[in-house]
This record gives C-alpha cells, structure tokens and sequence, in this order.
C-alpha cells in the first residue's frame, strides 16, 4: 500500500481530515516521485544485465554454492538462483516505486529464512547475491539516485542477516 492510500485508510478509519504529518509526508512522496520512477526506470530496463554481472560476481566470492554439493551447483539450479536474484530485484523495483519497503517485505521476506533453510540455500549467500546487484546497479546512477535505491537494497540484505 502507498503512503497515500495508507493514510487515507487511517485518517477514514477516524472520519478525519489528513493530518498535517501524513500531508507532509505525503508531500515529500510526490517530491521524490520523479527520481524514484527513475530509479525504477533503469533497474527495469538494465535487469538482465544487473543479474547476470551480479550472478557472476557472487560465484566468484562464492565459488562453493556452485561446486558439487552446492545449491546452486549444476545448469538447472544456477538458473533458478539467477531467478531468485531477479524475484528479488523485482521486488526492489516495487519499493522503489512506492516509497515503501513494505510489499519487499510482506512478498519476500516474511517466512524467507524458514524457506532457505528448507530448500538447503544458504541465506547469507542470497544477502550477497543482492549486494553484488545493488553495486552494479547503483553504479549505472547518479549518486543520488544510487543512494535512494541502495536503501531498499540494504533493506533485503538486512533482512537476510
Ligand atoms: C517472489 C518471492 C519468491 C522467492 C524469493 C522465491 C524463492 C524460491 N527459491 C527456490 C529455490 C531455489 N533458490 C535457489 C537459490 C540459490 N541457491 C544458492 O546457493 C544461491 C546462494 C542462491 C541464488 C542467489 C536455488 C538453487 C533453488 C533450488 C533449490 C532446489 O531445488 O534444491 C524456491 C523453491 C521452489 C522453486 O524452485 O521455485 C523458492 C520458492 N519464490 C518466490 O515466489
């Protein structure tokens, strides 16, 4: 949910007018509309590219998840942790276009730790999955831009801590 409609559903939760904190706040979300479309923009349209040069880098400082025994080890299975790292580029994408970490949360956080443990991933190998992508990505932004963005990266790599 944007912080529009959020606001709008406690504010008529109370049948009261929008506070002057939720107009504030609702103000610096339209003020930082353009850049964060921005941002959505070339993470969107650069996603192979971030992945793949994000996929190779994480293989490097962790040639283990993609050596026998490894769960990323073999065609098939590399692909899908290719796949998760784009899930989850994807969703990056979602907070940035709301302003808001929490459809990042609720889509593929919450439960995310019991799910890797499951499948035999290693969690703290998916957390350095999404920095390789927040410094490939970050790096084809402005300075700005790349500071707006790596906040809702750190936000996943925190989650996964
Ligand atoms: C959008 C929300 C969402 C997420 C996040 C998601 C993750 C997700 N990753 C999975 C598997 C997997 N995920 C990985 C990922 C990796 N293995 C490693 O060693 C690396 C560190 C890492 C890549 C960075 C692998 C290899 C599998 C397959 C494991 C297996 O089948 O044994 C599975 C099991 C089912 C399947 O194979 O599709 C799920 C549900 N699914 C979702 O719908």
């Amino acid at each position: 949910m944007s912080i529009v409609t959020k606001s709008i559903v406690n504010a008529d939760a109370e049948a009261r007018y929008l506070s002057p904190g939720e107009l504030d706040r609702i103000k610096s979300f339209v003020a930082s509309g353009e850049a964060r479309l921005r941002i959505a923009q070339v993470l969107t349209d650069s996603r192979e590219r971030i992945v793949k040069d994000a996929g190779n880098q994480l293989f490097q400082k962790r040639p283990d998840v993609v050596s026998p025994g490894g769960n990323a080890f073999g065609e098939e299975m590399t692909a899908t942790c290719l796949r998760d790292m784009d899930y989850y580029l994807r969703l990056i994408t979602y907070g940035v276009v709301s302003g808001d970490i929490t459809p990042i949360e609720e889509i593929g956080i919450v439960g995310v730790r019991e799910m890797y443990r499951s499948l035999g991933t290693p969690i703290e190998a998916v957390a350095e999955g999404v920095r390789c992508m927040k410094n490939v990505a970050t790096s084809l932004m402005s300075t700005e831009d790349a500071s707006e963005a790596a906040s809702y990266f750190d936000y996943v790599i925190g989650a996964m801590q």
